[in-house]
Protein backbone atom coordinates (compact mmCIF):
# COMPACT_ATOMS: atom_id res chain seq x y z
CA UNK A 1 0.00 0.00 0.00
CA UNK A 2 1.57 3.29 -1.10
CA UNK A 3 1.86 5.79 1.85
CA UNK A 4 1.03 9.85 1.29
CA UNK A 5 4.13 11.11 2.43
CA UNK A 6 6.25 7.97 1.98
CA UNK A 7 8.49 9.25 -0.52
CA UNK A 8 9.02 12.76 1.14
CA UNK A 9 9.47 10.73 4.36
CA UNK A 10 12.14 8.54 2.81
CA UNK A 11 14.01 11.71 2.16
CA UNK A 12 14.29 12.67 5.04
CA UNK A 13 15.71 9.89 6.55
CA UNK A 14 18.28 9.04 4.13
CA UNK A 15 19.59 12.79 4.59
CA UNK A 16 19.65 12.39 8.39
CA UNK A 17 22.60 11.15 10.47
CA UNK A 18 21.13 10.94 13.91
CA UNK A 19 17.37 10.07 14.24
CA UNK A 20 15.40 9.57 16.78
CA UNK A 21 12.07 7.33 17.81
CA UNK A 22 9.53 8.70 20.34
CA UNK A 23 7.23 5.62 20.14
CA UNK A 24 4.01 5.24 22.47
CA UNK A 25 1.53 2.66 22.94
CA UNK A 26 0.72 2.65 19.12
CA UNK A 27 4.06 0.95 17.86
CA UNK A 28 3.19 -2.02 20.04
CA UNK A 29 -0.15 -2.37 19.23
CA UNK A 30 0.30 -4.71 15.75
CA UNK A 31 1.89 -6.77 18.58
CA UNK A 32 -1.53 -7.18 20.30
CA UNK A 33 -0.55 -4.87 23.26
CA UNK A 34 -3.36 -3.57 24.33
CA UNK A 35 -3.07 0.81 24.06
CA UNK A 36 -4.49 3.02 26.77
CA UNK A 37 -7.11 5.00 25.52
CA UNK A 38 -7.95 2.94 22.09
CA UNK A 39 -11.61 1.06 21.79
CA UNK A 40 -9.74 -1.52 23.90
CA UNK A 41 -8.20 0.50 25.64
CA UNK A 42 -6.50 -0.56 28.88
CA UNK A 43 -7.62 2.80 30.74
CA UNK A 44 -11.13 1.64 29.42
CA UNK A 45 -11.77 -0.46 32.17
CA UNK A 46 -9.66 0.70 34.57
CA UNK A 47 -8.81 4.48 35.56
CA UNK A 48 -5.67 4.90 35.00
CA UNK A 49 -5.63 7.41 38.31
CA UNK A 50 -7.02 4.43 40.06
CA UNK A 51 -4.23 2.38 39.42
CA UNK A 52 -1.21 3.89 38.26
CA UNK A 53 -0.32 6.03 41.07
CA UNK A 54 1.77 5.73 44.11
CA UNK A 55 -1.72 6.50 46.03
CA UNK A 56 -3.39 3.58 44.86
CA UNK A 57 -0.38 1.28 45.33
CA UNK A 58 -0.17 2.41 48.82
CA UNK A 59 -4.16 2.20 49.56
CA UNK A 60 -4.46 -1.45 47.44
CA UNK A 61 -1.38 -2.62 46.60
CA UNK A 62 -3.25 -6.52 45.63
CA UNK A 63 -5.45 -4.27 42.96
CA UNK A 64 -2.82 -2.67 41.45
CA UNK A 65 -0.41 -5.92 41.78
CA UNK A 66 -3.58 -8.16 40.04
CA UNK A 67 -3.37 -5.61 36.95
CA UNK A 68 -0.03 -5.33 36.43
CA UNK A 69 0.29 -9.35 36.84
CA UNK A 70 -2.49 -9.77 33.89
CA UNK A 71 -0.63 -7.13 31.79
CA UNK A 72 3.09 -8.96 31.98
CA UNK A 73 1.25 -12.47 31.79
CA UNK A 74 -0.10 -10.44 28.07
CA UNK A 75 2.99 -9.48 27.40
CA UNK A 76 4.84 -12.57 27.84
CA UNK A 77 2.90 -14.17 24.97
CA UNK A 78 3.70 -11.33 22.54
CA UNK A 79 6.82 -10.21 20.26
CA UNK A 80 8.17 -7.76 18.50
CA UNK A 81 6.39 -6.11 15.62
CA UNK A 82 7.57 -5.49 11.48
CA UNK A 83 7.97 -1.84 13.45
CA UNK A 84 10.01 -2.93 16.33
CA UNK A 85 12.29 -4.72 13.72
CA UNK A 86 12.32 -2.31 11.30
CA UNK A 87 14.03 0.17 13.88
CA UNK A 88 16.55 -2.39 15.12
CA UNK A 89 17.59 -3.31 11.37
CA UNK A 90 17.87 0.76 10.70
CA UNK A 91 19.93 1.08 13.88
CA UNK A 92 22.93 -0.53 12.40
CA UNK A 93 23.46 1.94 9.74
CA UNK A 94 22.49 5.27 11.59
CA UNK A 95 23.24 6.50 14.49
CA UNK A 96 19.56 6.00 16.26
CA UNK A 97 18.31 6.77 19.96
CA UNK A 98 15.00 5.47 20.58
CA UNK A 99 12.92 7.37 23.88
CA UNK A 100 9.93 5.13 24.70
CA UNK A 101 6.94 5.72 26.91
CA UNK A 102 6.03 1.80 26.61
CA UNK A 103 7.35 -0.26 29.55
CA UNK A 104 6.77 -3.50 27.37
CA UNK A 105 10.40 -4.28 26.77
CA UNK A 106 9.43 -4.68 22.68
CA UNK A 107 12.28 -2.73 21.78
CA UNK A 108 14.63 -4.25 23.20
CA UNK A 109 13.31 -7.69 22.21
CA UNK A 110 13.95 -6.58 18.42
CA UNK A 111 17.23 -6.22 19.19
CA UNK A 112 17.68 -2.15 19.25
CA UNK A 113 20.22 -0.56 21.54
CA UNK A 114 19.97 2.94 22.82
CA UNK A 115 16.27 2.40 24.26
CA UNK A 116 14.98 5.21 26.74
CA UNK A 117 12.41 4.17 28.84
CA UNK A 118 10.99 7.10 30.09
CA UNK A 119 8.74 5.20 32.50
CA UNK A 120 10.38 2.05 33.11
CA UNK A 121 9.99 -1.28 32.60
CA UNK A 122 7.02 -3.69 33.66
CA UNK A 123 9.92 -6.43 34.16
CA UNK A 124 11.63 -4.71 36.58
CA UNK A 125 10.48 -4.51 40.02
CA UNK A 126 11.89 -1.69 43.19
CA UNK A 127 11.67 -2.39 46.96
CA UNK A 128 9.69 -0.08 48.79
CA UNK A 129 11.89 -0.32 51.64
CA UNK A 130 15.35 -1.01 50.26
CA UNK A 131 14.86 0.69 46.89
CA UNK A 132 16.83 -2.26 44.99
CA UNK A 133 15.55 -2.51 41.37
CA UNK A 134 15.91 -6.17 39.78
CA UNK A 135 14.24 -7.95 36.93
CA UNK A 136 11.15 -10.22 37.61
CA UNK A 137 9.65 -12.23 34.92
CA UNK A 138 7.58 -14.67 37.18
CA UNK A 139 4.03 -14.97 35.50
CA UNK A 140 2.10 -15.38 37.46
CA UNK A 141 3.77 -13.17 40.04
CA UNK A 142 3.25 -14.21 43.54
CA UNK A 143 1.10 -10.94 44.49
CA UNK A 144 2.48 -9.00 47.13
CA UNK A 145 6.32 -10.19 46.28
CA UNK A 146 8.27 -9.59 49.12
CA UNK A 147 12.19 -8.40 48.59
CA UNK A 148 14.79 -10.55 50.07
CA UNK A 149 14.50 -7.00 52.92
CA UNK A 150 11.11 -8.12 53.31
CA UNK A 151 10.17 -5.19 51.88
CA UNK A 152 6.77 -5.15 49.42
CA UNK A 153 7.61 -5.10 45.83
CA UNK A 154 5.85 -2.69 43.64
CA UNK A 155 6.32 -2.65 39.95
CA UNK A 156 9.15 -0.44 38.18
CA UNK A 157 7.47 1.63 36.48
CA UNK A 158 6.96 5.34 36.30
CA UNK A 159 3.45 6.32 37.99
CA UNK A 160 0.90 9.53 37.67
CA UNK A 161 2.31 12.08 40.05
CA UNK A 162 6.02 10.65 40.33
CA UNK A 163 8.92 12.43 38.24
CA UNK A 164 11.09 10.43 35.88
CA UNK A 165 14.21 9.16 36.32
CA UNK A 166 16.44 12.46 35.99
CA UNK A 167 19.40 9.94 34.37
CA UNK A 168 16.74 8.83 31.35
CA UNK A 169 15.56 12.36 30.96
CA UNK A 170 18.55 13.74 30.11
CA UNK A 171 20.12 11.27 28.03
CA UNK A 172 16.91 11.45 26.51
CA UNK A 173 17.26 15.46 25.95
CA UNK A 174 20.77 14.65 24.73
CA UNK A 175 19.28 12.30 22.33
CA UNK A 176 16.87 15.18 21.26
CA UNK A 177 19.77 18.07 20.86
CA UNK A 178 21.84 15.91 18.62
CA UNK A 179 18.88 14.59 16.08
CA UNK A 180 18.07 15.69 12.77
CA UNK A 181 15.04 14.00 12.52
CA UNK A 182 12.81 13.11 14.82
CA UNK A 183 10.28 10.30 14.24
CA UNK A 184 6.80 10.42 16.19
CA UNK A 185 5.06 7.12 16.68
CA UNK A 186 1.94 5.72 18.07
CA UNK A 187 1.28 7.94 20.93
CA UNK A 188 -1.74 10.40 21.83
CA UNK A 189 0.79 12.91 22.89
CA UNK A 190 -1.21 13.58 26.41
CA UNK A 191 1.23 12.50 29.10
CA UNK A 192 3.56 14.73 30.63
CA UNK A 193 6.49 15.46 29.77
CA UNK A 194 7.34 12.90 27.22
CA UNK A 195 4.23 14.63 25.22
CA UNK A 196 6.84 17.36 24.97
CA UNK A 197 9.52 15.91 23.60
CA UNK A 198 8.69 16.22 20.21
CA UNK A 199 8.66 19.95 20.54
CA UNK A 200 11.88 20.28 21.98
CA UNK A 201 13.47 18.26 19.22
CA UNK A 202 11.99 20.55 16.98
CA UNK A 203 13.35 23.91 18.97
CA UNK A 204 17.03 22.21 18.75
CA UNK A 205 16.27 22.22 14.94
CA UNK A 206 15.37 18.50 14.07
CA UNK A 207 12.81 17.74 11.61
CA UNK A 208 9.95 15.81 12.85
CA UNK A 209 7.73 13.02 11.17
CA UNK A 210 4.86 11.80 12.74
CA UNK A 211 3.33 8.29 12.15
CA UNK A 212 -0.41 7.31 13.76
CA UNK A 213 -4.03 6.49 12.90
CA UNK A 214 -4.84 10.28 13.55
CA UNK A 215 -4.09 13.73 13.91
CA UNK A 216 -2.42 14.30 17.56
CA UNK A 217 -1.55 17.53 19.43
CA UNK A 218 1.83 17.80 18.00
CA UNK A 219 0.30 18.48 14.34
CA UNK A 220 1.38 22.04 14.46
CA UNK A 221 4.82 21.48 14.87
CA UNK A 222 5.17 18.41 12.67
CA UNK A 223 6.73 18.53 9.57
CA UNK A 224 5.58 15.69 8.21
CA UNK A 225 2.68 13.37 9.18
CA UNK A 226 2.16 9.63 7.73
CA UNK A 227 -1.63 8.19 8.70
CA UNK A 228 -1.46 4.15 8.94
CA UNK A 229 -0.16 1.52 11.28
CA UNK A 230 3.36 1.85 12.52
CA UNK A 231 4.23 -1.96 11.95
CA UNK A 232 3.49 -1.01 7.84
CA UNK A 233 4.88 2.34 7.52
CA UNK A 234 7.68 2.12 9.66
CA UNK A 235 9.32 -1.12 7.09
CA UNK A 236 8.66 1.16 4.28
CA UNK A 237 10.35 4.07 5.72
CA UNK A 238 13.58 2.81 6.82
CA UNK A 239 14.58 0.35 4.21
CA UNK A 240 17.42 1.09 2.07
C1 LIG B 1 5.07 13.97 36.40
C2 LIG B 1 3.70 3.80 33.07
C3 LIG B 1 5.42 15.49 38.05
C4 LIG B 1 2.83 3.01 33.95
C5 LIG B 1 2.55 5.88 32.46
C6 LIG B 1 -2.53 18.23 34.08
C7 LIG B 1 -2.00 18.76 32.93
C8 LIG B 1 -0.76 18.33 32.43
C9 LIG B 1 -0.05 17.34 33.10
C10 LIG B 1 -0.60 16.82 34.25
C11 LIG B 1 -1.82 17.24 34.75
N1 LIG B 1 -2.08 16.54 35.86
C12 LIG B 1 -1.07 15.68 36.09
C13 LIG B 1 -0.16 15.86 35.13
C14 LIG B 1 1.11 15.17 35.00
C15 LIG B 1 0.87 13.77 34.47
C16 LIG B 1 0.14 13.81 33.15
O1 LIG B 1 0.74 14.08 32.12
N2 LIG B 1 -1.18 13.54 33.19
C17 LIG B 1 -1.95 13.55 31.96
C18 LIG B 1 -2.90 12.36 31.91
C19 LIG B 1 -2.72 14.87 31.88
N3 LIG B 1 2.19 13.22 34.27
C20 LIG B 1 2.81 12.62 35.31
O2 LIG B 1 2.31 12.44 36.39
C21 LIG B 1 4.24 12.21 35.03
N4 LIG B 1 5.03 12.68 36.12
O3 LIG B 1 4.54 14.82 35.74
O4 LIG B 1 5.71 14.22 37.53
C22 LIG B 1 6.30 15.65 39.17
C23 LIG B 1 7.29 16.61 39.05
C24 LIG B 1 8.10 16.79 40.12
C25 LIG B 1 7.94 16.02 41.27
C26 LIG B 1 6.94 15.06 41.35
C27 LIG B 1 6.12 14.86 40.28
C28 LIG B 1 4.38 10.71 34.98
C29 LIG B 1 3.57 10.18 33.84
C30 LIG B 1 3.89 8.69 33.66
C31 LIG B 1 2.64 7.88 33.84
N5 LIG B 1 2.95 6.48 33.54
N6 LIG B 1 2.88 4.60 32.18
C32 LIG B 1 2.11 1.93 33.18
O5 LIG B 1 2.24 1.80 31.96
O6 LIG B 1 1.38 1.21 33.86
S1 LIG B 1 1.63 6.72 31.34
C33 LIG B 1 1.14 5.70 30.10
O7 LIG B 1 0.20 6.44 29.37
C34 LIG B 1 2.22 5.38 29.08
O8 LIG B 1 3.48 5.19 29.64
C35 LIG B 1 2.18 6.54 28.13
O9 LIG B 1 3.00 7.58 28.54
C36 LIG B 1 0.77 6.96 28.29
C37 LIG B 1 0.00 6.34 27.18
O10 LIG B 1 0.11 7.18 26.17
P1 LIG B 1 0.41 6.60 24.72
O11 LIG B 1 1.63 5.77 24.75
O12 LIG B 1 0.37 7.77 23.84
O13 LIG B 1 -0.80 5.60 24.43
P2 LIG B 1 -2.31 5.99 24.09
O14 LIG B 1 -3.12 4.75 24.21
O15 LIG B 1 -2.69 7.21 24.86
O16 LIG B 1 -2.26 6.42 22.56
C38 LIG B 1 -1.94 5.46 21.56
C39 LIG B 1 -1.72 6.23 20.29
O17 LIG B 1 -1.31 5.32 19.28
C40 LIG B 1 -2.97 6.91 19.79
O18 LIG B 1 -2.64 8.21 19.30
C41 LIG B 1 -3.42 6.01 18.62
O19 LIG B 1 -4.04 6.76 17.59
C42 LIG B 1 -2.11 5.48 18.13
N7 LIG B 1 -2.15 4.15 17.52
C43 LIG B 1 -2.93 3.09 17.88
N8 LIG B 1 -2.64 2.04 17.08
C44 LIG B 1 -1.66 2.44 16.23
C45 LIG B 1 -1.33 3.79 16.51
N9 LIG B 1 -0.41 4.47 15.82
C46 LIG B 1 0.24 3.81 14.84
N10 LIG B 1 0.01 2.52 14.52
C47 LIG B 1 -0.94 1.82 15.19
N11 LIG B 1 -1.18 0.55 14.84
ZN1 LIG C 1 14.28 -4.59 49.97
Amino acid sequence: MEYEGLNEARELIESSSNVVFLTGAGMSAESGVPTFRGKDGLWKKFKAEELATPEAFQSDPKTVWEWYDSRRAKLRTVRPNAGHYSIAKFGLRKDVNIVTQNVDGLHKKAGSKDIHELHGNIWTVKCTRCSKKSENYDVPIKILPKCECGGLLRPGVVWFGESLNQKILSRSSEALSKANLTVVVGTSGLVQPAASLAMIAKSNGSKVIEINLNKTPNYGLIDLFLIGKAAEILPQMLSE
